[in-house]
């Protein structure tokens, strides 16, 4: 069925939502977005997307065209549109339509569209056998290049991570960042468990501070576990008693081998399972 895109303040047809060639969007990839997920209808952790849309506009220098709470009904309203009950929206800030050069304030009119749309999920079966990863040799962005804090629409650099996945017939990879320390996957955050201790690395790390990754480490507090936030090498990857990632898409998923060195006992371990428990009930309004 065609979907209806939000699109510069009013619903279009899919076949009409078209942006110009000329978009910076497009030409540089100079842009924002973030991508959320609706649960029974309800899109998950809105407040929390916007808010990071926002910070990822402002640290390069992109004005929203409308206010946070326009932009909120918006998102809601296209899902209630297309008639989502359970999927994806993607929110999208361009940088509006310019000149062939990178100048982005001959920019007047920032572009904002909104898709609502299924969701491409990983199969069950992978939450149940757990992923085989790679390392990326890909090196995450450096802090003061493309800021990886920003979730901006030039992903060109995790892109070539994920190809590098691909190609050895897995997934997803790790990227460290350019101290060595692992930073995050190339669309979701990572975690090791330790002797019953969850770590994950802290934003300065490289990795974007994941809605998803917060969330978890508020349920793994919850039930008593202990997170810290704490640089981590690649060893530390490879010695892990568990390893899981989270993200919009994936929720929470075990990792059971990471260049071909496997991971506690081949299976996604207790902690992980009970987080992807934890988290599963938390996105259905089962606990709050
Ligand atoms: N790191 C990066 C680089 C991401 O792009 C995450 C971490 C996890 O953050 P959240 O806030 O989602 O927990 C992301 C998010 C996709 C897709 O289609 C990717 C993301 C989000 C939604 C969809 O691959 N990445």
């Amino acid at each position: 069925m065609a979907l209806k895109i939000w699109l510069d303040g009013r619903l279009v047809n899919e076949a009409d939502a078209k942006i110009s060639v000329f978009d910076h969007g497009l030409l540089y990839g100079d842009g924002v977005f973030e991508g959320i997920r609706v649960y029974n209808k309800r899109v998950f952790e809105l407040e929390a997307h916007i808010d990071r849309l926002y910070q990822s506009a402002k640290g390069i220098r992109l004005e929203i065209p409308m206010s946070t709470s326009s932009l909120t009904s918006a998102a809601e309203e296209t899902v209630k549109s297309n008639g989502i009950i359970d999927g994806y929206i993607r929110l999208v800030v361009t940088r509006g339509i310019g000149t062939l050069g990178i100048n982005p304030f001959v920019c007047e009119n920032p572009k904002v569209f909104i898709i609502a749309d299924s969701i491409q999920l990983y199969p069950e079966e992978l939450y149940e056998t757990g992923m085989k990863i790679i390392s990326a040799t890909t090196v995450r962005n450096h802090p003061l290049s493309i800021p990886p804090q920003a979730k901006s629409l030039n992903y060109l650099n995790n892109i070539l991570a994920k190809i590098e996945a691909l190609d050895s017939n897995v997934p997803e990879a790790v990227m460290y960042n350019h101290e060595g320390y692992v930073a995050e996957a190339t669309g979701d955050n990572v975690f090791i468990v330790r002797k019953g201790m969850v770590f994950t690395p802290p934003p300065e790390s490289g990795g974007l501070e994941g809605i998803t990754r917060n969330i978890v480490i508020g349920l793994a507090r919850k039930e008593g576990l202990e997170v810290s936030e704490k640089n981590l090498t690649r060893f530390d990857l490879y010695v892990s008693d568990e390893l899981f990632l989270t993200g919009t898409a994936a929720e929470v998923i075990g990792v059971v081998e990471i260049d071909g060195r496997v991971i506690g006992d081949g299976k996604p371990g207790p902690i992980t399972k009970l987080l992807r428990k934890k988290f599963f009930e938390y996105a259905h309004g089962k606990e709050k």
